[in-house]
């Protein structure tokens, strides 16, 4: 298992840097997904779930941001992906050199690279990683009421994940007003509820991820 040890970058321009990064991979052909959440909102079961659904399509590639460990780019490795591990040198987000640096180390051109990002509402809601789309999970067990917290995770992201649908029998969580909070926050927003342990939901989901693919190749 590669494990690359990040350090903060040194440039002080990262919107720069993230849309120069952007053209590159675009003229790569690879989609690059940041996907951001909560500690345990469920991003690397539903990349698990998402790889195994499109890995005979097409090519995958992980890279999991943590501040520690590699158990998940080991489990995305297991899951059929090329998988790669960084380590934010205590940091509680990428940033566009950070991901340039881990995506430096994958051997292959993939045609769809997901970032997982350091799990926290707050600060990778602040930095461009350079991404072609930005994609947020909130799961069922944390509250249909974090668009009222954490505002700028529901602004800078292209599409909404609610997770973990399967509990929703168990917590109060309001499907209806969680739609209108994000909404309100984003208008543009796309909304994908889904399980990804029942697989309910997980079509859309898929069929949304391969249209993305399809348009990035496509537009060049
Ligand atoms: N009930 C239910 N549990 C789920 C679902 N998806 C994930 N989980 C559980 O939620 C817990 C956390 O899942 P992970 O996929 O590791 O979450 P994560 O967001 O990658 O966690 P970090 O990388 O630590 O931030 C695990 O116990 C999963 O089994 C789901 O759709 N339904
Ligand atoms: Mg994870």
């Amino acid at each position: 298992m590669k494990v690359i040890e990040l350090h903060e970058s040194v440039t002080a321009s990262n919107d720069a840097d993230a849309q120069a990064m952007r053209i590159r991979m675009k003229e790569q052909g690879s989609l690059l997904i940041n996907l951001m959440s909560s500690p345990g909102s469920g991003k690397t079961t539903l990349l698990g779930a998402s790889i195994k659904a499109l890995k005979d399509e097409m090519k995958i590639g992980v890279m999991e941001a943590d501040i520690d460990s590699s158990v998940d780019a080991e489990r995305m490795e297991a899951a059929g992906a090329e998988s790669i591990q960084v380590h934010t040198d205590g940091m509680c987000h990428m940033d566009a050199g950070m991901s340039a640096q881990g995506l430096a180390s994958m051997k292959r051109d993939n045609d769809l690279i997901f970032l997982e990002n350091v799990g926290n509402l707050i600060c990778p809601a602040e930095f461009d990683t350079g991404a072609g789309k930005n994609v947020m999970i909130l799961s069922v067990p944390e509250g249909d009421d974090k668009p009222l917290k954490y505002p700028l995770m529901f602004q800078k992201s292209d599409v909404l994940v609610i997770s973990k649908i399967d509990a929703m029998p168990y917590f109060n969580f309001s499907l209806e007003d969680c739609r209108k909070r994000a909404k309100m926050l984003n208008p543009g927003i796309e909304i994908y509820p889904l399980s990804a342990k029942t697989g309910d939901g997980m079509d859309a989901w898929i069929a949304w991820l391969k249209e993305e693919v399809r348009k990035w190749k496509e537009d060049k």
